[in-house]
């Protein structure tokens, strides 16, 4: 007898949602977020200053990103089993342990989905970050193995869940009729688990790190922030100014500047303290103010090459160099004129020059010029195709390295030795299953348009140079 199985991206829509409504009860802040980015969203739409090339507007509303923070390989596994029946796969490696100024212990992959279609239907993503205890230069022996058997002996998934993740695997997905009590449990896995905290190792890894304090003595994870999408974040950043919600210096990635928008740019606030049961070395139980979560919001711009993202991260170099240099002067008006100078102010010139992924399409037929050479570049100079936005998908570890940063209490401790190994291949291990490269999945998506561009206006891609 065969079942009706829900499509992953309705599970995923309908996780993405419960997630959104249970964490507007956890920061209310959050609430005002999404408000101000409905409004903004809306605005540019009506105003028609927004000409869709980086979305439908209702892909955007729904659009979300969460950040969660896992102990082992093991609990690697185990939600990404729950996210792969989602239809969110692992893509891109990040190694946070290099990337931070402060103690950051983490390394990370995005869970997502990778179809453009699917994208399209609902594009929930969770970053997802993995504690490193064996590494040296945050944990001594003692306390890698504290946290080790403290994780070991935990359960991050709510009970029942792992016999559903089992039966729906063996399926090939969830019945329609499960769907509600699976989507909650899901969202269970997430939530704050209010039990009191051991005090003292807290304040043990605390002075580590305030990363590893929230993964190694929590009794499970939770989300730690839920990032809702604007087409406007530097309008978004004034208002939540105005409304008086503090925001973090500035907007992480690339600045404003007249041409268009790459890869991502985001800002956070800090969420308010949330009081916490703590439990003391003689047994008392106190309650104590954690400032652990936090609110982030995000823009996303055109996904780039690997030679676009070398120009972007020369550009940060160079920024982040001179205004060490330069007392008094802000990140946006040193990096504003650079990009200006150095990056093609329009999509068809990063396109042309090669830095960044587009969806490609016919837009005027070829005369028969019999055989003359042609090139991609020759066929957008003379208008022949046209090309919108990839939308990147993906995270940057700089500029999450500085949302992690802005928002931990303390510098935490780094000592200089060797650093363990890890890399995509070692998470890929620890999942069974495969770490997408988001270059690649970006560049098969450009090259199927492109085809089918140059069919349409009837050439063969054979003969084209640059195809
Ligand atoms: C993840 C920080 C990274 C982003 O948007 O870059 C991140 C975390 O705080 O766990 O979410
Ligand atoms: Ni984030």
């Amino acid at each position: 007898m065969s079942v009706d199985l829900t499509p992953p991206h309705e599970l995923r829509a309908a996780f993405a949602r419960a997630m959104s409504q249970r964490y507007a009860v956890e920061v209310p802040a959050y609430q005002t977020l999404v408000d101000v980015c409905l409004a903004i969203n809306t605005e540019a739409v009506e105003s028609g200053t927004y000409d869709g090339s980086v979305g439908s507007v209702g892909r955007i509303t729904e659009e979300r990103h969460g950040a969660i923070r896992v102990g082992s390989p093991a609990e690697l596994r185990d939600v990404a089993r729950l996210f792969g029946l989602l239809g969110m796969h692992p893509v891109g490696f990040y190694d946070l342990r290099e990337a931070a100024a402060r103690s950051v212990p983490v390394v990370s992959t995005a869970f997502r989905p990778v179809d453009p279609d699917d994208l399209d239907r609902n594009a929930f993503r969770v970053f997802t970050s993995m504690l490193v205890p064996a590494d040296r230069r945050f944990f001594d022996a003692d306390t890698q193995r504290e946290i080790e058997a403290r994780v070991a002996a935990r359960d991050l998934l709510p009970a029942g869940l792992r016999e559903q993740l089992d039966v729906a695997e063996q399926r090939g997905g969830v019945p329609v009729d499960e769907a509600e009590a699976f989507v909650a449990l899901a969202v269970r896995t997430f939530e704050l688990d209010r039990q009191p905290l051991d005090a003292a190792f807290y304040d043990h890894l605390a002075t580590i790190s305030s990363v590893a304090a929230d993964i190694g003595a929590e009794p499970g994870t939770h989300i730690n922030h839920l990032t809702p999408r604007v087409l406007d974040i530097d309008e978004l950043y004034a208002r939540m100014q105005a409304l008086g919600i503090t925001m973090i210096d500035r907007i992480q990635g690339p600045p404003r500047w007249d041409g268009p928008l790459v890869l991502l740019r985001q800002t956070s606030f800090r969420a308010l303290d949330e009081v916490r049961a703590m439990r003391l070395a003689d047994g008392r139980v106190v309650q104590r103010p954690l400032r652990v979560r936090f609110g982030e919001v995000e823009a996303r711009g055109v996904a780039l090459t690997p030679e676009g993202r070398q120009r972007y991260d020369d550009l940060l170099a160079a920024t982040d160099a001179e205004l060490a240099e330069t007392p008094g002067a802000s990140y946006q008006q040193l990096a504003e004129p650079r990009f200006a100078a150095e990056l093609p102010d329009d999509q068809r010139g990063l396109a042309r020059a090669g830095l960044a992924y587009h969806s490609y399409r016919a837009a005027r037929p070829v005369a028969d010029t019999g055989g003359a050479a042609r090139s991609v570049d020759a066929l957008l100079a003379g208008g022949h195709l046209d090309v919108s936005p990839i939308v990147y998908e993906d995270f940057l570890p700089k500029s999450a390295a500085g949302i992690f940063q802005s928002n931990l209490t303390s510098e935490g401790t780094r000592h200089d030795a060797d650093a363990t190994h890890q890399d995509a291949a070692s998470l890929a291990e620890a999942m069974q299953r495969e770490v997408l490269d988001p270059y690649a999945l970006y560049a098969a998506q450009q090259q199927a348009s492109l085809h089918a561009a140059l069919a349409q206006l009837g050439l063969d891609p054979e003969q084209v140079a640059g195809a």
